[in-house]
């Protein structure tokens, strides 16, 4: 029995009745992370990328009050149009936006809870939320952790920004149990570049290997997801010198104009790609793409694997 709130797009929902591989994805990256139009022609690119890998892409919202695994073309054109406008949703915003009919824009949080609602267990983004610099004193702590935590379902991302303090992003998904999983890599990936400095806890180098951690890990009936963390491609990543400049000169911005809570992951990308002319959208949109293929990958693999 599907959820009452949930609605899935025929092209979902099939391929779901046909134990098909689906790959979720997210739109708070659609509305509150790329301007427009890029925005709406790379949420189509990367659902067309999952579909040449051979899954069916189930992009979620909130649509007039209904969660939302499959969108169609004008939805997309709804939220990469109207941008901020629509509200970003995180775990705590959906009956809120939910029980008033409203549009809402999935953070990587609330894109779990719809996945799950929906039974899919592969989603794919850019980058996280996490611990934010500074956070032993704001305490701005994303809910993407904690969703991590509790809801089984794989998140392929391409670690996440320097804009977080990703040392500590990384101490508190241990704390809450969750694998970091390097694909190709020992190092967790900072988003716009390869490197981070920090660690992964495992590297597995074939969707086969990450998707049977996955059954593994859901067998044991441990409770949570994976993340899994899968650098830009080599050719599009940024010089980490500068990106860091970069960023700590949006950090300093955004503090001086008093920017707090969830408007400031949409204020630092927007910023940044002001302050790089254009070249950190540019890598954005190559990095997503790349994850939608590996996300569309472990959920062939995944599907194998329950069949087998
Ligand atoms: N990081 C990005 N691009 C994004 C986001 C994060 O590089 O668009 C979005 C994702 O939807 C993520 C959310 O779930 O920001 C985290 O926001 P917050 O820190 O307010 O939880
Ligand atoms: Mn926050």
């Amino acid at each position: 029995m599907l959820n009452p709130h949930l609605s899935l797009s025929s092209e979902v929902r099939t391929a779901l009745q046909e134990n098909r591989p689906v790959v979720a994805l997210e739109s708070t990256i659609i509305a509150h992370g790329m301007p427009y139009p890029k925005n709406v022609e790379t949420a189509l690119l990367v659902e067309k990328t999952v579909r040449d890998a051979g899954a069916t892409p189930a992009t979620c919202a909130i649509i007039g009050g209904k969660l939302m695994a499959g969108l169609s073309i004008a939805e997309i054109e709804i939220l990469g149009k109207e941008g901020s406008n629509i509200p970003k949703a995180s775990r705590r915003d959906l009956a809120y936006l939910l029980s008033q009919g409203k549009h809402g824009a999935t953070t990587v949080a609330s894109t779990m809870i719809v996945a799950h609602l929906a039974g899919i267990r592969i989603f794919a983004t850019g980058g996280i939320g996490g611990v934010h610099r500074g956070a032993t004193i704001t305490m701005d702590i994303s809910a993407d952790l904690q969703e991590l935590a509790q809801t089984p379902v794989a998140v392929v991302s391409a670690g996440a920004k320097s804009i977080l303090d990703l040392g500590l992003t990384l101490e508190y998904l241990e704390t809450m149990g969750v694998p970091v999983v390097g694909y190709r890599c020992e190092e967790f990936p900072a988003f716009y570049t390869r490197r981070s400095g920090f660690g992964v806890d495992f590297r597995l180098d074939s969707a086969s290997e990450i998707a049977n951690l996955l059954k593994t890990k859901w067998e044991l009936g441990l409770r949570g997801g994976v993340l899994i963390a899968n650098p830009v491609p080599e050719e599009y990543q940024l010089d980490a010198n500068w990106m860091e400049k970069t960023i700590a000169e949006a950090l300093a911005e955004a503090d001086q104009q008093g920017i707090r809570g969830k408007a400031i992951t949409p204020f630092l990308l927007a910023k940044i790609e002001k302050l790089t002319g254009g070249r950190s959208l540019q890598t954005n949109i190559e990095l997503v793409l790349n994850n939608a293929r590996l996300g569309a990958e472990i959920a062939v693999a995944f599907c194998l694997k329950q069949q087998a």
